[in-house]
């Protein structure tokens, strides 16, 4: 039993606590930040293409009874209300804001974790960036309860003191698997709920031993000046980007960090040479 918890806050709290919390602590949660209605209509969209693809994405990381689904904005037009939820946003802009002018979704992953499903490996996400910068926390996750995360079904799993190991690559430590277990807190949270954590935080998926999934919608957002993880142009038809909102098309990439950096004919903010 770990000796660490993760802080947890009611939904009417300041995004300044959330966000002030998550950059002292690595990891902080909202609970029911959004209604069971909105939660359960994300679930029914996802249905269909996790049973039907969720088994693609096995591997040694994922593992092997966890259905994982990507370019979820093509298939659950509703999680578009938790990827762009103004209190995450918030958090975000205060989280990433101080190194960017604007950040993007790097990657939208439904996890569904299955009975007899074991702890995922601890890890960063993010660790793909060939460089750290001190200090600089390149990514913000966000995992949404698409169901109650308890510790029985593999609430995800968070080392509380990962600050000692900013700035330090995968590579050059082997410091993830020897982490003290009294350090690692699990994001027991109700469904509706949302659990954020920073680049620097050592975390990973909880081992399920209960008797039904545990289901989340994972997103990750990156510094607007980063290469996105998954190509979020590629993964997703222009005309389904087009579709939603604008604060979405602009999570979703169509949109210049700044005035000169990944501008295109029509975008809203950036110089196109020969507008
Ligand atoms: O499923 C979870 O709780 C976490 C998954 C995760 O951290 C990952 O796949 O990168
Ligand atoms: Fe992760």
């Amino acid at each position: 039993m770990s000796e660490s918890n993760i802080k947890s806050f009611d939904s009417n709290t300041s995004s300044d606590v959330i966000a002030a919390t998550l950059l002292k602590e690595g990891g902080v949660i909202v609970r029911n930040q959004v209604s069971n209605a909105l939660i359960d209509k994300v679930a029914q969209e996802l249905r269909k293409p996790l049973d039907a693809k969720g088994h693609e994405f096995e591997n040694d990381f994922n593992g092997y009874k966890t259905r994982r689904l990507g370019a979820v904005l093509d298939v659950s037009r509703s999680s578009a209300e938790l990827v762009a939820h103004p209190g995450t946003l918030e958090v975000a802009d205060a989280t990433l804001k101080r190194h960017c002018d604007n950040y993007q979704i790097g990657s939208m992953t439904a996890i569904e974790i299955h009975p007899g499903e074991t702890a995922q490996i601890l890890h960063r996400d993010g660790d793909f960036y060939p460089i750290a910068i001190p200090g600089v926390e390149f990514q913000m996750q966000a995992m949404w309860a698409l169901s109650d995360f308890t510790e029985e079904n593999g609430a995800t799993r968070i080392v509380t003191d990962s600050d000692v190991l900013k700035g330090v690559k995968n590579a050059e430590t082997e410091a993830f698997e020897n982490i003290d277990e009294s350090k690692v807190a699990q994001a027991v949270m109700p469904k509706g709920s949302v659990l954020y954590w920073l680049q620097s935080t050592i975390h990973g998926g909880g081992a399920n031993k209960a008797s039904t999934p545990r289901s989340g919608l994972f997103v990750s957002y990156s510094l607007g000046w980063l290469r996105q993880e998954d190509n979020q142009y590629l993964i997703l038809p222009r005309e389904v980007a087009d579709s939603y909102p604008d604060t979405v098309r602009r999570l979703l990439g169509y949109q210049a960090h700044g005035k000169y950096l990944g501008i295109y004919p029509g975008d809203p903010d950036g110089c196109w040479w020969d507008a």
